[in-house]
């Protein structure tokens, strides 16, 4: 499947016109077991699968610390190429994160493309992303990606194309044009990124005004976030066994048992260590979590070991200042375990265990979402005329006053109330305060 921008780029990082034979790559460095090793190993696969491709073998060493130039050791590297050369292998990932020398130096001396972990899930992103800023988000992390790694002479990149008469300034050589191009086209999309936003905050906040509380789902890739969204609000939202199947966020509306309505977003799953320069592009994206009220956290409760999914979410949840927002974890998949999430619920607290595709303990789930909901304060704007220092007395009493100004009627005040206050502030209640309620691609 080749995409837009990718020929833009002048190369896909994995060829799709067959499905590719690919030798993974994995080191245990110090501090680490082997155990660890061929789980990301597993995970690797995984994400090859995902974006097209076959695990042909696995490679693995231990080291103390990574070679500089190879990452593996030398006599590694011989027994790589020839484990390529035996099975017929076009590619070689490595688990670890490589330094655009030592990709380089491994391409040379395998005479085959080398590539990390990092760049296989830039390529996933790439296929996924399906609307104008997700497409603009994946081009430029991947632009950032490429930008250190553009050589001399390489066989890809920009450098074949366009290259014609008059591009070149005197005495400028190939790979400088191919930088500044790439640099341009960096400052271009960072600018598209800003403008798009701004017009999603200029239409966010005239949708604030539903004051609706927002609920983001969150959690681990494959969890099952968008087939939760789908059992609970019939969504539609694409939800499939591959990584990274969702992207773009999808917000609905969901009336909450005895509460109020809400509206609830399923947006990007995360993955251990997701690639610095992704969450950097995707932050328009991940801020939907930042400002929820709620974070509704989905964890495969089926996995290999679901505690370290959640440390994981939690460290992208904190790298996109959304771990202060409340959590409330929802153990997925629980029919696919043998006591259906009853060890994991017991573990964490507050937790409840599901089953989104079997829509089981839907209604538990709901029912403690409703009560969450009612527990949390949320920021809201209120209008209290000047002679209503009783209504103010009452704001300060229960809640959190966060600013106040002076209007020409009265005092708008921005406090955190808990639903149960605003509700009876309600007459004063003028918007919700940040215009958080965004709703994207409804
Ligand atoms: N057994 C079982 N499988 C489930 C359950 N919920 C979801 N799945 C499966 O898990 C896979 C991933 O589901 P999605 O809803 O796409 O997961 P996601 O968290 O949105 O994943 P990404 O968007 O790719 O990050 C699909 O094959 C679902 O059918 C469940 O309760 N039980
Ligand atoms: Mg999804």
């Amino acid at each position: 499947m080749s995409n837009p921008y990718q020929e833009a780029l002048g190369q896909t990082l994995i060829e799709r016109t067959f499905r590719e034979r690919i030798v993974l790559v994995g080191v245990t460095l110090g501090g680490h077991s082997d155990e660890e090793t061929e789980e990301g190993l597993d995970e690797l696969s995984l994400l090859i699968d995902t974006a097209g491709a076959d695990e042909a073998a696995r490679l693995t060493q231990r080291r103390d610390t990574p070679d500089s130039t190879w990452y593996i050791g030398k006599g590694k590297v011989d027994e790589l190429r020839e484990v390529c050369l035996a099975i017929d292998a076009d590619t070689v990932v490595f688990d670890n994160e490589l330094s655009p020398a030592q990709q380089y130096n491994l391409e040379k001396a395998l005479g085959r493309t080398a590539l990390d972990r990092t760049a296989v899930i830039l390529d996933i992103f790439a296929q996924n992303a399906h609307t104008q800023e997700g497409k603009a988000q994946v081009e430029l992390a991947m632009l950032r990606y490429r930008l250190p790694r553009l050589r001399r002479g390489a066989k890809a990149g920009l450098s074949q194309q366009g290259g014609g008469i008059g591009t070149r300034g005197p005495g400028e050589t190939r790979l400088e044009v191919d930088r500044r191009r790439i640099m341009r086209r960096i400052e271009k999309l960072e600018r598209d990124l800003k403008s798009l936003e701004r017009t999603r905050q200029t239409q966010r906040k005239g949708r604030g005004r539903s004051g609706l509380a927002s609920v983001v789902i969150v959690g681990y890739t494959n969890a099952g976030k968008s087939t939760l969204l789908n059992a609970l609000t019939q969504a539609g939202v694409l939800a499939e066994d591959r990584l990274f199947a969702t992207l773009d966020p999808t917000t609905r509306r969901l009336s909450l048992p005895g509460g109020e309505p809400v509206l609830v977003t399923d947006t990007v799953g995360f993955i251990r260590a997701l690639p610095h320069g992704l969450i950097e592009s995707f932050k328009s994206t991940l801020e939907v979590a930042a400002v929820a009220d709620l974070l509704v956290h989905v964890v495969d409760a089926s996995a290999t070991h679901p505690e370290q999914q959640i440390t994981a979410v939690r460290e992208v949840l904190a790298e996109i200042g959304a771990d202060s927002v409340p959590e409330f974890i929802v153990f997925n998949k629980a029919d696919a375990t043998p006591d259906h999430g009853a060890s994991l619920v017991e573990e964490y607290q507050g937790a409840v265990a599901v089953s989104a595709l079997h829509r089981m303990g839907l209604d538990i789930f709901l029912r403690r979402l409703a009560d969450r909901m009612r527990s949390i304060s949320r920021v809201t704007e209120l209008m209290i005329p000047f002679e209503r220092g009783d209504v103010m007395a009452a704001v300060h009493r229960e809640g959190e006053v966060v600013s106040i100004e002076e209007g020409d009627a009265g005092l708008l005040v921005r406090a955190r109330l808990s639903q149960a206050s605003e509700g009876r502030l309600r007459e004063f209640v003028v918007d919700d305060a940040d215009g958080r309620n965004l709703t994207h691609h409804e």
